[in-house]
């Protein structure tokens, strides 16, 4: 069984970037429905993967695309949630700092990239940085996909850009959202974490697992 992880804030902790019923509407239903509908689908299953990153890696080479998008959007939601915090923002530590100069030129083309990548994604989706053969680099994927179908690939950030992650606070100004995200909500520990996962053996976030052994 999936679990529904809680936040690693309150609900009312990232305003005014997103406000609390935002987060409670996009973790307590969004979220939790994936959840939900991927645990319906793994019950029907005769021996399914019990971690969130086999089911999701499976789902997508048997192209089980129903599986695959509640699944995927699981691990994408509790992912996004690592990489915000209240009072972010600022910027990484010494290390991924300078492969960020080496692979952008600096923090601020980096955010240029990132936040023109998410802008410019057409329809929903997830704007990324991760790391992938040696360098760092942004990609945006479409609806449920993730770099976890990609072994090589180690993701440091996300950003949800499906319009229920901005829409009530932001209305169709995404640029503005991306900018307010970068500005007060990214957490660059996570993001140092998640390099050090890439660059130094260690390890990189999992989705929790349930406390029940099924
Ligand atoms: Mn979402």
């Amino acid at each position: 069984m999936l679990i529904l992880p809680d936040l690693p804030y309150g609900y009312g902790d990232l305003r005014p970037v997103l406000s609390e019923t935002t987060l409670r509407t996009h973790h307590g239903k969004h979220h939790a429905r994936y959840v939900q509908v991927a645990n319906e689908l793994l019950a029907a299953k005769t021996r399914p993967a019990t971690d969130l990153e086999d089911i999701v890696v499976e789902a997508h080479s048997e192209g089980d695309r129903k599986l695959f998008n509640n699944a995927a959007q699981a691990w994408n939601h509790g992912f996004f949630w690592q990489c915000m915090r209240r009072g972010g923002g600022g910027g990484p530590g010494a290390e991924l700092a300078s492969a960020i100069d080496a692979d952008f030129g600096g923090l601020v083309e980096l955010r240029k990239a990132f936040t023109a990548e998410g802008a410019a994604h057409f329809g929903s989706g997830w704007v990324w940085l991760v790391h992938k053969d040696g360098r760092l680099t942004v990609i945006s994927t479409h609806d449920a996909a993730t770099p976890v179908t990609e072994p090589a690939a180690i993701p440091l950030l996300v950003c949800d850009v499906w319009e229920h992650a901005y829409y009530l606070d932001h209305a169709n100004d995404r640029a503005g959202f991306l900018d307010a995200w970068w500005d007060l909500l990214v957490n660059w520990d996570f993001a140092d974490r998640q390099f050090a996962a890439a660059t130094a053996g260690k390890a990189a976030w999992r989705y929790p697992r349930g406390s029940e052994a099924s």
